[in-house]
């Protein structure tokens, strides 16, 4: 798909010269504009307010050194990032991501998307993303302790309750955000819900855990049905065995798939009797192995080397929930050509501009993360409320809000797909709809701002 809006043009040629190095957030903002285009076509007092060239910098990105001491003694130097993107709508709300492939163009992708992401929760939440290019793998607990006070002891001066709220990503889960927000309160001498995601023995929420990988079911359940399916029968196939593919596989089987298949950044297994959730999170959560591991629990799955293979499993819905431009053009080739009906994204764009294309063309029901992975920032969301009311929700309370958080992001996405044109195109919906919000906040604000 080609610009055709002339604003719109310019702002991505400008932007795509000005930041050529960097191909994920280059990427993440030409599917924004080519969504938007209709929009914009129709609404001029956007490039009158100049939104779109206010939209796609962000308000502050900051960059420093974390040094740390391994357990041999040795000074370690990573990069830290966070990028505050956009605060139209509430104070900057994202992860932190721990991977060695972490750099600008990682976490200002991740940020971008973020601030639409977050808009369609319908929470006051604006967007922001951080992380780091420190690889967690291999290292002992003391050293991820020692390097998440490190990067907190920069990052404190930046964050707060009502200023940007960090949270968990790839790299980044309980015991990390345990590390992170006990050196953030040693700093400041006071405990405010900064971080999301937290323990639940000090002020984390009910269901965060599981948040996101329910809410990509939810939503996608939703999406089925209103394309005359069901997960009920369905085989899936779910790549990654993190946080969140662990928890769409549990409500997927719940809701009555097949998960036949998961992965990690070595290899995939298939199990057709149904991969088990409670080995997974064992292998996982608190072996911290690989999910070759499965093997030993379950001899008559199988393990295949290499991760990218995983799209060539038969299957009725895929779901890829590991990470950036892991379904490609081949995988969906792959897919398409064994009958997949429909594509739900769990991680952060994990397919594709030309594999989304293929899906589209070929009339794939296509939930796209913006919309279908919001349930974990929905319940950072609602985990902020509890902090702010001192107040604990129950499992299932929290569990019934992101089920309606869900519903009604899928009924905002459906409707202004519909409304620009392109009924039954989720991408162009979830951007449009997101977007609105945002914009209508920072022409309401002024252009200081
Ligand atoms: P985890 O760290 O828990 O798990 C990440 C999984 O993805 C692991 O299986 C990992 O394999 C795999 N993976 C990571 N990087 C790569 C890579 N470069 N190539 C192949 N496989 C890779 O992270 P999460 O489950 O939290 O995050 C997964 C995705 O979901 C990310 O895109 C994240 O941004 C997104 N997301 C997460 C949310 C959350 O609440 N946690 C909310 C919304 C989106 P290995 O162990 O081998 O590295
Ligand atoms: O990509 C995401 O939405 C997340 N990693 C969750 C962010 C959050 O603040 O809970």
């Amino acid at each position: 798909m080609a610009l055709k809006n002339e604003y719109l043009k310019k702002n991505y040629e400008e932007l795509s010269a000005r930041y050529a190095e960097q191909k994920e957030f280059i990427q993440a903002v030409r599917e924004f504009l080519e969504s938007v285009e209709p929009l914009i076509d129709e609404h001029p007092e956007y490039e009158k307010a100049g939104i779109i060239e206010r939209i796609v910098e962000p308000e502050r990105a900051i960059l420093f050194r974390v040094s740390w001491v391994d357990d041999n003694g040795k000074v370690q130097v990573n990069r830290g990032y966070r990028v505050q993107f956009n605060s139209a709508i509430g104070p900057y709300k994202g992860g932190l991501r721990l991977h060695p492939t972490v750099n600008l163009s990682v976490i200002k992708f991740l940020g971008f998307e973020q601030i639409f992401k977050n808009s369609l929760t319908g929470l006051p939440m604006g967007g922001g993303k951080g992380g780091s290019d420190f690889d967690p793998k291999g290292k002992s607990d003391n050293e991820i302790m020692r390097f998440c006070q490190s990067f907190m002891t920069e990052l404190a001066k930046h964050i707060g309750p009502d200023t940007d709220v960090p949270a968990g990503d790839i790299g980044v889960g309980a015991r990390e955000i345990g590390f992170l927000f006990g050196q953030y309160k040693r700093l400041q001498n006071e405990w405010t819900g900064t971080l999301t995601g937290k323990g639940l023995s000090y002020g984390g929420s009910l269901a965060r855990t599981q948040a996101t990988g329910y809410g990509l079911c939810y939503l996608a359940n939703e999406m089925l049905h209103a394309n005359g399916m069901d997960f009920k029968g369905m085989r899936a196939v779910i790549s990654g065995s993190g946080n969140v593919a662990t928890y769409a596989n549990q409500k997927a089987t719940q809701l009555g798939a097949k998960v036949v298949a998961m992965s990690d950044s070595n290899g995939y297994i298939v199990d057709e009797n149904g991969i088990d959730f409670n080995v997974i999170k064992e292998i996982k959560e608190v072996k911290r192995a690989r999910i070759k591991t499965y093997l030993d629990y379950v001899p008559s799955a199988k393990y295949v080397e290499g991760c990218s293979g995983i799209w060539t499993v038969p299957c009725d819905i895929a779901m890829p929930c590991a990470t950036q431009n892991e379904l490609d053009i081949e995988g969906a080739k792959a897919l398409l050509a064994n009958g997949v009906k429909a594509v739900a994204e769990g991680a952060n764009m994990p397919t594709t501009l030309e594999a989304t294309q293929a899906f589209l063309e070929a009339g794939i029901p296509f939930a796209p993360a913006k919309a279908a992975n919001a349930g974990g920032v929905a319940t950072s969301g609602l985990e902020m409320s509890q902090n702010s009311m001192r107040l604990s929700w129950s499992f299932d309370e929290v569990d019934e809000k992101l089920h309606g958080i869900m519903v009604n992001i899928y009924k905002n996405i459906s409707d202004a797909a519909e409304k620009v044109g392109k009924p039954g195109n989720l991408v162009v919906g979830a951007n449009v709809a997101g977007f609105i919000k945002v914009a209508d906040a920072m022409l309401a604000q002024g252009i200081a701002y």
